[in-house]
């Protein structure tokens, strides 16, 4: 049986929940065609444990694709990454009280990766699915960002196709504070979506998914 890793994240910054482990969660066992099954687990929000949290996942599993989400608050629709740089600058400590600021991810590693996802096809599918998605040009440079960062290091030059996915605050999490949210049962949908685009799609689809600035 092959496995696609799907990773969610603890919750931070005093938050209860974080909606990235709440919706992959419901996607453990998930079986996406003839001998692959989703295999969902769950990541610290802390610089200085998360990539061996990481490399052990990847080292267990063995999975032929490997997805990680994370809450990206503030986002109106589910994001799928473009780019992972090599910055670590955060705004707010980790749940370890750790906050580097203008560190690398990695030294002397590579200034960036790219997903190796086919990110336009997976936003495709969730837009036709109803579901709003599109791709974005940052993933930040707090612990998400880090973990896309060491993710594609990890597999750089493997077969093994890889990229990280944001997705918006629950509405309960921002009820009355007019920020954006996205409702679970969407939120775990449109996952659902992506991930069998991203598994069934080896070429991507071109069309535009670029910004003015
Ligand atoms: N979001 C944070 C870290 C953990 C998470 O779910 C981020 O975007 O960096």
């Amino acid at each position: 049986m092959q496995t696609l890793l799907l990773t969610g994240f603890e919750p931070f910054d005093q938050d209860p929940v974080n909606p990235s482990w709440e919706a992959v969660r419901q996607l453990d066992g998930v079986q996406l065609g003839e001998g692959v099954q989703i295999v969902a687990r769950l990541l610290p929000c802390a610089f200085a444990m998360v990539g061996q949290c990481l490399a052990g996942l990847i080292a267990e599993l063995r999975s032929a694709m490997v997805i990680a989400t994370g809450l990206g608050p503030g986002r109106s629709d589910i994001s799928v990454e473009r780019v992972a740089i090599n910055v670590n600058d955060a705004r707010i400590p980790d749940n370890l009280g750790e906050q580097p600021i203008d560190t690398a991810v990695v030294v002397d590693g590579p200034a960036a990766y790219f997903s190796t996802l086919p990110i336009k096809a997976m936003v495709k599918a969730m837009r036709e699915a109803g579901i709003a998605a599109s791709v974005s040009q940052t993933a930040g440079t707090f612990v998400c960002n880090q973990v896309f960062y060491l993710l594609q290091h990890a597999l750089v030059g493997t077969d093994v196709r890889s990229g990280f996915i944001h997705v918006p605050n629950l509405p309960e999490q921002v009820a009355g504070s007019g920020q954006a949210s996205m409702p679970l049962v969407t939120t775990v949908e449109g996952l659902r979506v992506a991930v069998r685009a991203a598994w069934n799609t080896q070429v991507d689809w071109v069309q535009t998914g670029g910004q003015i600035s």
